[in-house]
């Protein structure tokens, strides 16, 4: 198994695909999806275009879907919920398809959509990912980070580099060994210096400066936990994520 690091969608290859993509944006894309899945949603489907999104629930019954997402950080008017994972309860949540759409995350899973696996990672559900990687074997595999517009996100690398750190413990291998490019070692040496500090890595990047600016500070708390749900979200068709078994 080869890992190759990609930090934003824009970064990833055009020509080719990976035999596993795993999508990455812990503030907090993924990091929703997990926890909605896991609280009982029938499944997430993800759109970076409103007008898309409004199309296609518009197709299910009211009480079965649930618009949800953020433009700017910032709840889309009319939707039902923003992108707070503290907002997937399951009262809110089971049952129900989550219509999701956001700045970056979705973005990302469109990037890859076509891969013959794609799977979600956060944080939060980091073992999860690292368990099926190492169950499956997939010879390439992609980590792409979601960035923020185009641009950088630490914090998604650092979770990369969290799921490069269990693998290469659990599967008694070598960073060189899986590395499939520099920025493996880039993002393993980034998780290495923070994995103990992860909430104060948050406060102190862009994205969770401009969270901490829309009053997020729990969002961000919940977002720097690691490993506290077992769930796995993997794409059944494009854009749509549901619960693997
Ligand atoms: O860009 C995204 O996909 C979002 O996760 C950003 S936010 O954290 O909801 O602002």
């Amino acid at each position: 198994m080869k890992l190759l690091v990609y930090h934003t969608p824009e970064r990833t290859p055009q020509d080719s695909l990976p035999d596993c993509a795993v999508v990455i944006d812990v503030l907090r894309a993924t990091t929703t999806i997990a926890t909605a899945l896991n609280a009982g949603a029938e499944a997430v489907q993800a759109f970076s275009d409103i007008d898309i999104l409004m199309q296609e629930s518009e197709k299910w019954l009211p009480d079965k879907r649930l618009r949800a997402g953020e433009r700017g950080g910032e709840k889309v008017p009319g939707f039902d919920l923003g992108n707070s994972p503290l907002d997937c309860v399951p009262q809110m949540v089971v049952g129900k398809r989550l219509f999701l759409t956001t700045t970056n995350g979705t973005r990302a899973l469109q990037r890859v959509e076509l891969a013959p696996t794609v799977i979600t990672a956060s944080q939060i559900n980091r073992q999860a990912v690292v368990d099926y990687l190492l169950q499956k074997q997939p010879e390439t595999v992609w980590l792409v980070g979601s960035g923020w517009q185009g641009t950088y996100s630490v914090e998604d690398t650092a979770c990369a580099g969290a799921i490069a750190d269990s693998i290469i413990e659990q599967g008694k291998l070598s960073l060189e060994a899986i590395a499939g490019n520099d920025e493996v070692i880039g993002a393993y040496s980034l998780y290495a210096q923070w994995q103990n500090d992860l909430l104060d890595m948050f406060k102190k990047c862009s994205h969770g400066q401009r969270l901490l600016g829309l009053d997020c500070h729990e969002d961000l708390e919940y977002c720097a936990q690691t490993d506290i749900i077992d769930v796995l979200p993997i794409q059944k068709e494009p854009g749509v994520l549901v619960i693997e078994h």
